[in-house]
């Protein structure tokens, strides 16, 4: 069901470059996907990228697809008073026109539940991102070297 409606989406990409309103990503830059290396045993991680709209509208980033976790959320860090750091799943993530939204570690995230395999730094790992406006943009998420003192994003709790 996936694939047909991912060959659906593709006939209608096509049928609408026939016009020549050049969609792919639209306005928006997808910069530097990335996964920090986890753990060997690490049956979660968490993925950040920068998404710079150029253009004059805004946009929302609606959800993270790919193979290589079986759940993949937008979740937000908030910390508390006394300094605990606390997930939020997030419906959405604005992208406002002319600005850049940055996903980084203490803050938001892409949070990748039940990774399928384990990643390997310098493994590129194929997704999806689905935007309201833009549409579906593939893009590669790079597995990073672990981040150093990677303590405030510990996503063991997950
Ligand atoms: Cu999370």
């Amino acid at each position: 069901m996936k694939r047909a409606l991912s060959l659906l989406a593709a006939a209608l990409l096509a049928g609408t470059s026939a016009f020549a309103h050049g969609v792919t990503a639209g306005d928006l830059e997808i910069i530097h996907p990335a996964i920090p290396a986890p753990s060997q045993a690490a049956k979660s991680a968490a993925g950040y990228l920068a998404i710079s709209n150029g253009g004059s509208e805004p946009d929302r980033l609606l959800a993270v697809e790919g193979e290589f976790a079986d759940k993949i959320m937008l979740h937000t860090t908030e910390f508390s008073a006394d300094g605990v750091a606390r997930m939020m799943h997030l419906e959405a993530i604005d992208i406002p026109a002319g600005d850049t939204v940055v996903l980084e570690p203490g803050g938001m995230h892409v949070m990748l539940m039940g990774l399928t395999g384990p990643l390997a730094e310098g493994d590129h790992l194929p997704a999806t991102l689905v935007f309201e406006r833009a549409g579906r943009v593939d893009v590669e998420f790079s597995v990073d070297p672990a981040a150093a003192g990677g303590a405030a994003e510990d996503h063991s709790g997950h």
